[in-house]
């Protein structure tokens, strides 16, 4: 059997960077809620649309995915998989995650090997990224359910070393999560150590950003795309207000 090569190449969603990103868990989000979100991120000029959640056998991914898909049409959807159970066609690239602040073989190969059958059968590009959980001030759900405990949140050298460690084994891109809900987000200052150690890498930053000032200073810090799920949850999207408010951390990326 042939190895899938897939690359980012022709995927629309990094030709958007910077951007905002509108992340939809689909363990607790209907799919005609993902829709409704997934039309607000487009009308608000968000960069794109993800997918994902950390517990496993969340079947309803590909329903909502392909919900939110055809809500905005155009507009890129990228999987970020807690497994690859997860996995699913109806997203434009697929982040091929390995939690390389954590040392649990599960999620720095397992799941990888798991993923080739499907990824054979399916032509969907991925982007090999080295995903970091920060400290946020609470244990996360990716906390409890890899195993892994997340780094520091003052220890900027250490992170940039995982970052660095990341590109010299070949990934594209690095992901850096204080976890979902999280009171409080990656610093300023980690992730301007993370930028200044792999210019070249395309770099997500998440967890517990709910604010435009918040978006700001991830984006200042060097963040390619910031990533906002729970912020986005609390507000109803299907109203005015939801879109503003989307709108508001969107224009937050860009100034
Ligand atoms: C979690 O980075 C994402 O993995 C988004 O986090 O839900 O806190 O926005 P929030």
């Amino acid at each position: 059997m042939t190895p899938p090569q897939r690359g980012p190449e022709g995927v629309g969603l990094l030709d958007r960077r910077p951007g905002l990103l509108v992340l939809v868990d689909p363990s607790r989000t209907r799919p005609e809620h993902a829709a409704e979100v997934a039309r607000a991120a487009r009308e608000a000029g968000a960069a794109g649309l993800m997918i994902g959640s950390s517990f496993d056998g969340t079947q309803d991914t590909e329903r909502v995915a392909r919900a939110m898909r055809e809500a905005a049409a155009g507009l890129p959807v990228a999987l970020f998989p807690g497994s690859a159970l997860q996995l699913t066609a109806e997203v434009d690239l697929v982040l091929f995650l390995s939690l390389i602040s954590g040392r649990n073989p599960q999620y720095l190969i397992e799941e990888h090997v798991r993923a080739v059958p499907f990824l054979t059968r399916h032509p969907v590009p991925t982007l090999s990224t080295g995903y970091i959980l920060v400290d946020g001030g609470r244990v996360t759900s990716v906390e409890a359910v890899s195993q892994t405990r997340p780094l520091p949140a003052d220890k900027p050298e250490l992170l940039a070393a995982h970052a660095t460690a990341a590109q010299l084994i070949g990934m594209q891109a690095i992901y850096l999560d204080a976890g979902s809900g999280a009171p409080r987000p990656v610093a300023a200052d980690l992730i301007r150590a993370c930028r200044a150690a792999v210019p070249g890498l395309t770099l997500f930053v998440g967890g517990g950003i709910r604010t435009p000032e918040q978006v700001r200073a991830a984006r200042a810090a060097g963040a390619d795309f910031v990533v906002v799920g729970t912020a986005v949850e609390e507000h109803d999207a299907s109203a005015v207000s939801g879109v503003n408010h989307l709108r508001a951390l969107v224009h937050a990326v860009a100034r």
